[in-house]
């Protein structure tokens, strides 16, 4: 399989750190590609010009991060991600919505920022910013009931929480948030994550 990727964007890693969790991680290999730059090849499979885009072995074309990450839970024998059927399944996948949600807003909110400083809107900065609060007000209460073993949807709230160290690492998200602080202490330190930890600017 190969996978359109960036080293700092938190949909690629919610889709490596679910290729590692499922043991699938040696069997894809990584493409660079900055989408920003509405790369040819990566427009040639994904018109959005959005990573992660994954080309399957039998030549199948995937995206978004759900679609993919839903793709490689398939594709193993241990226990599901997404659980196949029944209550949990929806309480999995709108954790996912929820965290994804957070990721969309906080990475509009850092291009936003990245413009130069005549030219951003404080208004919009300020928007993402509190739909990013509220979202976290939310996993806050979720996570009270999170235990160790993680699913697709605390996994991406665990991409989303690396996303907010590393690109807004001056706010405390922490502050009010024990359930979420503590047990992102503990997801943190697992191989999927450590492995898959961002780097770059
Ligand atoms: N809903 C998509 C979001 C993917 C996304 O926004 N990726 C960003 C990088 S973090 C991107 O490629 N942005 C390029 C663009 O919007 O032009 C997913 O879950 O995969």
């Amino acid at each position: 399989m190969q996978l359109f990727h960036s080293p700092t964007s938190p949909f690629v890693r919610k889709v490596l750190v679910t290729a590692h969790e499922t043991g699938l991680a040696a069997r894809i290999e990584l493409l660079p590609a900055n989408p920003w730059d509405q790369p040819a090849a990566l427009i040639a499979i994904n018109p959005l010009s959005k990573v992660p885009a994954l080309i399957t072995d039998d030549g199948i074309i995937l995206y978004d991060s759900p679609v993919i990450c839903e793709y490689l839970d398939g594709l193993h024998t241990g226990r599901r991600l997404l659980p196949p059927q029944g209550q949990q399944r929806w309480q999995v996948l709108r954790t996912q919505a929820l965290a994804d949600g957070i990721l969309d807003a906080a990475v509009l909110r850092r291009m936003e920022s990245l413009r130069p400083a005549g030219r951003q809107s404080p208004d919009w900065l300020a928007l993402q910013a509190v739909t990013v609060g509220r979202g976290l007000d939310a996993l806050e209460h979720e996570a009270r009931q999170w235990n160790a073993d993680v699913d697709l949807g605390t996994i991406t709230a665990a991409c989303a929480l690396g996303y907010l160290d590393f690109r807004f690492a001056e706010e405390d998200w922490r502050a009010g948030r024990d359930a979420l602080r503590h047990w992102y202490d503990v997801v943190r330190q697992r191989p999927s994550m450590m492995a898959t930890v961002p780097q770059g600017g």
